[in-house]
Formats: structure tokens, C-alpha cells, sequence
């Protein structure tokens, strides 16, 4: 039985004045276009239908909600990294990421997504930049874990907690598709956000 059973799509913003009310604990999930963003959600969420999984990155430009509980959220953001995008296109996404992570109070920390086979990139970089910029937690998940060796997977591992050092922040291998990494990611978000509704 999933840790969320009540999860379910909340709603979608292009702009930040359509973003629901900012109240209760939310988590955002981060990542290059196609790091397995909505994959990571579904898996942690156990409902495979949930956040759309696409084969087409940089499609979603838009940050989607999704309620696991009253006033507690997952937050799938868009994409970034994708290198087809035209100009106008990555500057909306910088201002939108912008202000949604000055803006967001409600917001308790980020999740983020980078393909193990890449490890960690300047981008990814700034994403854990702003969120603790915040004083907000950050942990990041290595993803597709399944695409590599036992050797490779401990060395992305080691790679990344050690340019993570500096800082308070988590960093594990993760595969949906073997399920490996899930039970940690979820003790992660069900620990986020886990205060009384209303805080
Ligand atoms: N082998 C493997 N493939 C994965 C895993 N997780 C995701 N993928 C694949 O990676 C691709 C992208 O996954 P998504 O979850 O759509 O990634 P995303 O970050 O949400 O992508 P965008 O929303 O387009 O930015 C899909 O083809 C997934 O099936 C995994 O654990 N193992
Ligand atoms: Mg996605």
C-alpha cells in the first residue's frame, strides 16, 4: 500500500500568479529535462500514472502540483539543460524558477534529479544553490542507477556527496525501474513533510 494512497494532480502554473495557495509543506522535484523528474515522483508517490513521464524531454514548461495530503505537496518542475530550447523559452524558465523559489513559503525543500550517468552539472549546481540559499533542505537522487555498473554507481555516489560536502545535503542512487532507492527517497519526503497541517 502506497505511503500516499490520497495523491492525486492538483493543478498546473505557467506564471506564478496561478500557483496554488502557499500554505502547509510542499517539496519540489528539480532536474535537467529528462532525469527522471516525473519517473522519481511516481515511483515515491507508488502510483504509476501519476506525473506524466515523457519520451520527449523539455516538453513541460509548466510547474505541476500534486496533493499527497490537505496542505502537503510534491511539485514537479520543469526541465532545464534542454539545448533545442530557444531563448525566450529558457529565460521564462529562469525568471518563473526565480521568483517561485523567492516567492514560496510553503516550500520545505528540493529534491533533485540528476542521471547518474551525467552526474552532477553547473545547472544542478544553482538549483541546490537557491534552495539553500533559502535555508531550506535539499537532496539529491542519482537517478536511472539501473544504466550502470556496480563500480560506476559507487563512484557518481562518491563524486557527488564529495561536491555536495560543503553542505547539508543528501545524496543517494535511485532506480524506479528496479526499485532501488525508492524506500529511502520516500523516508525522505514523508519526513519533510511531516509537520501538523497549518505550520
Ligand atoms: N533505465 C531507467 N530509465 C528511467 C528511469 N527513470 C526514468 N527513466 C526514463 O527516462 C525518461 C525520462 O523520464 P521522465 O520521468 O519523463 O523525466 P523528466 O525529468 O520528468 O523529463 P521532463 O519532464 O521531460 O523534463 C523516460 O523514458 C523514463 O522511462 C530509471 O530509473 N531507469
Ligand atoms: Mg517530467
Amino acid at each position: 500500500m502506497s505511503m500516499f494512497p490520497q495523491a492525486k494532480f492538483l493543478t498546473s502554473a505557467a506564471e506564478v500568479r496561478q500557483l496554488p495557495p502557499d500554505r502547509g509543506r510542499e517539496i519540489a522535484f528539480a532536474g535537467r529535462s529528462n532525469s527522471g523528474k516525473s519517473t522519481a515522483i511516481n515511483a515515491i508517490v507508488e502510483r504509476s500514472g501519476l506525473a506524466r513521464v515523457s519520451r520527449t524531454p523539455g516538453r513541460t514548461q509548466l510547474i505541476n502540483f500534486f496533493e499527497l495530503a490537505p496542505e502537503r505537496r510534491l511539485v514537479d518542475l520543469p526541465g532545464y539543460g534542454f539545448a533545442r530550447v530557444p531563448d525566450h523559452v529558457r529565460h521564462h524558465w529562469l525568471e518563473l524558477m526565480q521568483q517561485y523559489f523567492n516567492v514560496r513559503e510553503s516550500l520545505v525543500g528540493l529534491v533533485l534529479m540528476v542521471d547518474s550517468r551525467r552526474g552532477l552539472g553547473a545547472e544542478d549546481a544553482s538549483m541546490l544553490e537557491w534552495i539553500l540559499a533559502r535555508d531550506r533542505r535539499a537532496h539529491v537522487l542519482l537517478t536511472k542507477r539501473d544504466k550502470l555498473n556496480r563500480r560506476d554507481a559507487d563512484r557518481v555516489l562518491k563524486e557527488t556527496r564529495l561536491a555536495c560536502a560543503d553542505a547539508d545535503v543528501g545524496v543517494q542512487l535511485f532506480s524506479a525501474h528496479e526499485g532501488s532507492g525508492v524506500e529511502e527517497a520516500q523516508a525522505v519526503v514523508s519526513d519533510w513533510l511531516s509537520a501538523a497541517p497549518g505550520i
